[in-house]
């Protein structure tokens, strides 16, 4: 089975796709970035549903680099899977957190039978992750997970992170 890598500039919440990854935060209860956006236009149903993994499963928060899914309220999917990515802390940060978000994402995708799975440029906002950098863990992480997906979409909010993935799918 292989994936294909595809590249979209563009507003994640406007994809169609099985599963929306969300680069969200540990208390899964929203917040700005593409997690922000998700939540308006997904609507209430999400964030009910990450209020009770939050009640049932998740009482200290979702651990950096897991993933959890809930439905997609409005938006056109079946899924949103909550990752949470690292926050960068300078010269020498570990990738490992930010791989796992991806290879985590994939495994609750794998999951729940999702074929298709849009991806943001996980941590490089808020958690201001150098886009060149995270284009490559993104990029080398999914080529390397083993996953029942047949397309992962990144999509890619500006020109710089579009170009910056470009380069590294090559
Ligand atoms: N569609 C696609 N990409 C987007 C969109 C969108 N609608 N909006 C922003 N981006 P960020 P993080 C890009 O900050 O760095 C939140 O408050 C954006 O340009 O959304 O993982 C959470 O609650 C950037 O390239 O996520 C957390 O507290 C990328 O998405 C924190 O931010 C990620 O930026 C997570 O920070």
């Amino acid at each position: 089975m292989t994936t294909t890598i595809t590249l979209v500039q563009g507003d994640i919440t406007h994809q169609s796709a099985d599963a929306i990854v969300n680069a969200a935060n540990s208390s899964l209860l929203g917040g700005g970035g593409v997690d922000g956006a998700i939540h308006r236009r997904g609507g209430p149903e999400i964030l009910a549903e990450c209020r009770a993994l939050r009640a049932s499963r998740y009482g200290r928060g979702l651990p950096t680099g897991q993933a959890v899914a809930t439905t997609a309220g409005r938006l056109d999917a079946r899924w949103v899977i909550h990752t949470v990515g690292p926050v960068h802390q300078g010269p020498g940060s570990d990738p490992e957190p930010l791989a796992s978000c991806y290879r985590e994402s994939l495994r609750v995708a794998d999951e729940l039978g999702a074929r298709t799975v849009a991806f943001p440029a996980i941590s490089t906002g808020v958690y201001r992750w150098p886009m060149d950098d995270a284009a490559r863990i993104a990029v080398e992480t999914v080529r390397n997970t083993p996953t029942a997906v047949d397309e992962v979409r990144f999509v890619l909010f500006d020109d710089r992170a579009y170009e910056a993935f470009a380069r590294r799918l090559g």
